[in-house]
Formats: C-alpha cells, structure tokens, sequence
C-alpha cells in the first residue's frame, strides 16, 4: 500500500456564527468548499452572534458546549468566517487543543489543491505567505499545532516552518516575479488588442457552468466539475460568431467573502477579463442568482471592471431553474444540453454592434486587383458573381469600414 492509500480523510466539523440573513448559504458552502478540498463534512454547530467575542469570537459558553460534544473525536474545526490569529489559538485552547482553520485557510487550501500553472502556483503561494505573515507569533506557535491537512498544503508548504524574516522575503520575490509574468501579459493583451481580436470572458460565481459553456461554444475539453473553484488557471479559446473570430476567456470563479488577499494575488490573471470586450456573468439560474450576481457585480466593481456585460442564466434544464424573479434582459441557456446556446450568440454579437458594420459591397471586375489586399479585413457572409463585378454581403470590423467606402452600395 501507498502511503497515499494510508492517508486518512481529514473530517471537519463547522461553527457557524449566525450573524447575517444569509448564514444558511454560506454554511452550504462552507460544505461544498470541505468536500472540494478533500475532506469530510461531520456535522455543525451555529451560534448568534450579537457581539464579537474579541477572545473567542463566539463566546466560552459556546466553546464549552462544543468542546463536550467533540470529545475524544479527532476531527478539524472551520470557523465559517474570519479569525484573528489570537481568536484561532483560543478556540482550539477551548476546544483541548482541536485543530481550528477558518474559512480564509480553507479557500486558500483549495486553491493550492488546484495550481497547475507556474504563475497560478506563485499567486496562491503568495496569498498563503501573506495570510499567514501576521498569524505568525514568535516561533510561529500558531502553525506547529496546525498538524497537516487543510492550512498547511501547497506550493507554500517549505516555507511553512521558517521564521517571518525569511517569510517577508520569500513574499517580496514572489511579488517581483508575478510583476514580470503581468509585463509579459500587458503585452499580449497590446498585441491582441493589435490583431483585433475581441475578447468575451466568461466570468461569475464558482460553479455556475462557466467551463461547460466555454466547451459548449467552442468545442473544447477544459475540466468542468461540480466543486467549488474547479477552474484556476484562465483558459482561453477562439469560437467564431458569423464568420467572425472571438476569443472566449474563462476564468475563476467567485465565492462571497473571497479572501482578499487571494483577490489580489489573481487580479494580475483576472486582467484579461476585466479589460475584456464584453463580459458574460454566468448565473446558476437553479441557485441563488441574486447573490451570485451581486458578489460577482461587488468583485469585479473592485477591479475597476467598466466592459459591458450579458447576465447569462444557465442550466435552465433544471427544475429549480423555472423562477421568474431573473432579470429580463438575461440570456437563458442550458449549456449542458447546449440549449440557447444560438440566441446566445446572436446577444453577443448584438452587443458589439458598433465594432462591426453589415454592409453589401460591389466590386467591378476592374478594381478587383485593389479590392483583394482589403479582402482580408471583412467577414464574408455571401458572394453573388454577376456580369460586371462581385457582390458581397460582408461584415467589416468597424474600424476598417472607411477603407471600403468607394465599394459600398448605398
Ligand atoms: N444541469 C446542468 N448542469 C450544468 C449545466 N452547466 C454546467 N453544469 C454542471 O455544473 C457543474 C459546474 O460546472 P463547471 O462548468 O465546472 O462550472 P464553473 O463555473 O466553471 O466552476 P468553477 O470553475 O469551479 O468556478 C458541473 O457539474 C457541470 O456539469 C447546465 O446547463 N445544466
Ligand atoms: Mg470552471
């Protein structure tokens, strides 16, 4: 047997302070995003929270309570919100030494789980360094009783046991080293930007079937999973719209409450979408859209995101999916079942309408010699051979229309 095979599955028991409307989502969640890092889900307990504990965050009588209950279980604790260092070590006091994570490590842990590129393993790498810099307490007390498991997996791992001098710098040559990979993105976004290719990102909440889409309209293969953050690394693909290339760019999802550290270790990855031409804001239409869509709206407003938009609401295919409550303006499709997938297209391209012009051109046989260093520039749609000349029915990117003025018909 391997030592893998061994390994025993990490079970994970949730506290969940109940200190909003939403805390029933977000425990749900904090479910999916166990089972998306590997681990068990066992069992929760929930508290109100009316007053922040500064010690305990949700108050000693609780933690008692909770430490009679897991006696004896060997099991981890997720505080489903954010810990102070301090906080974290008085739980797990109270708790007879119980490993505690809180909601920020396990994002983060599963983010680590799924780096594949260089660059994403450096981004995740530096959001746990700077998650973990001010948790650091002289020998780094907060970490030894961390064990394994959640929290202390990733491309950060070596680095765990080392002293916050060592930490501070590690930080600064990621940063350094990230900034280099951005140069070199700048300037394949200048010299796309260059070759006229327009982008489309698919952008949204984490597992709303962005990927599925992004194979849908392009026939490609990329991973499409029901957990949470399956995609880390964008992934972009060309599809064409009447002829017309379009690159579609699909990136990570969102999730309310991402660690804002993690936000901004990919806004250097989220670049391509946020500057994209048009952006597609895919919904769960079977879920709760409205949070999707405003966590998705509040996180990409952070980035200085101003493209327009196209609300899509996939997987219209399920039976919860049949609310009327969804904006009217939305795009409703199945990407699974590729079901409006054409209406799809034809929203998108009606919304780039001022980058292109529809026109019908005629070229006398005489001006054919000129007329063929243009004809790389227009997407034809038809082509009508008549006595004097040709006739085409083109699509000519916006931008190049002025050079087709003398053989346009009126
Ligand atoms: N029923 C149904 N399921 C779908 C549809 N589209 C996607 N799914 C499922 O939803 C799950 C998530 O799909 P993905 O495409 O991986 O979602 P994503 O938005 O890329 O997720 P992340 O990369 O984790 O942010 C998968 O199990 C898909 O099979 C759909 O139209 N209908
Ligand atoms: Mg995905």
């Amino acid at each position: 047997m391997t030592n893998n095979s061994e390994k025993k599955t990490e079970i994970v028991y949730i506290i969940q302070p109940i200190e909003s409307k939403n805390y029933k989502i977000l425990h749900d969640e904090a479910v999916a995003l166990i089972e998306s890092a590997g681990a068990e889900y066992a069992g929760s307990i929930y508290q109100t929270v009316r007053t922040v504990d500064p010690a305990t965050y949700i108050g000693e009588g609780k933690l008692e309570e909770l430490r009679e209950q897991l006696e004896g279980l060997e099991l981890t604790v997720l505080f489903n919100g954010e810990l102070s260092p301090s906080q974290t070590l008085n739980i797990s006091k109270a708790l007879d030494g119980q490993k505690v994570i809180d909601r920020t490590t396990l994002i983060l842990d599963i983010f680590a789980l799924r780096a594949e590129s260089s660059e994403g393993k450096l981004q995740v790498e530096l959001a746990q360094l700077k998650h973990l810099y001010p948790r650091l307490k002289g020998k780094g007390e907060a970490l030894s009783r961390l064990g394994g498991g959640i929290g202390t997996r990733g491309p950060g791992e070596t680095q765990l046991e080392t002293d916050r001098r060592h930490i501070r710098a590690r930080i600064h040559t990621l940063e350094e080293k990230l900034k280099e990979t951005e140069r070199r993105r700048a300037l394949q976004v200048v010299r796309r930007k260059k070759d006229k290719v327009l982008t489309v990102a698919l952008v949204g909440y984490t597992n709303t079937g962005k990927s599925t889409l992004l194979n849908a309209l392009t026939g490609a293969d990329v991973l499409t999973k029901d957990a949470l953050f399956a995609t880390l690394d964008p992934t972009a693909r060309m599809f064409e719209i009447h002829g017309v290339p379009f690159m579609l760019v699909d990136t990570v999802g969102f999730l309310q409450n991402l660690p804002h550290n993690l936000i901004e270790a990919f806004k250097s990855t989220l670049e391509s979408a946020v500057h994209c031409d048009l952006a597609l804001i895919v919904c769960d239409a079977s879920g709760d859209f409205d949070t999707q869509l405003s966590t998705t709206l509040n996180t990409l407003q952070g980035m200085e995101f101003s493209s327009p938009y196209l609300i899509v609401m996939n997987k219209c295919d399920l039976a919860e999916a049949q609310n009327s409550d969804a904006p009217r303006d939305a795009v409703f499709i199945s990407a699974k079942e590729k079901r409006g997938l054409e209406a799809l297209k034809a929203r998108i391209f009606q919304a780039m309408e001022d980058k292109f012009v529809h026109a019908t051109l005629f070229i006398p046989y005489t001006l054919e010699g000129k007329f063929s260093a243009l004809r790389p520039l227009l997407y034809e749609q038809s082509v009508n051979y008549r006595d004097d000349g040709t006739e085409i029915d083109a699509i000519i990117p916006a931008i190049y229309a002025e050079q087709f003025r003398e053989f346009r018909k009126i």
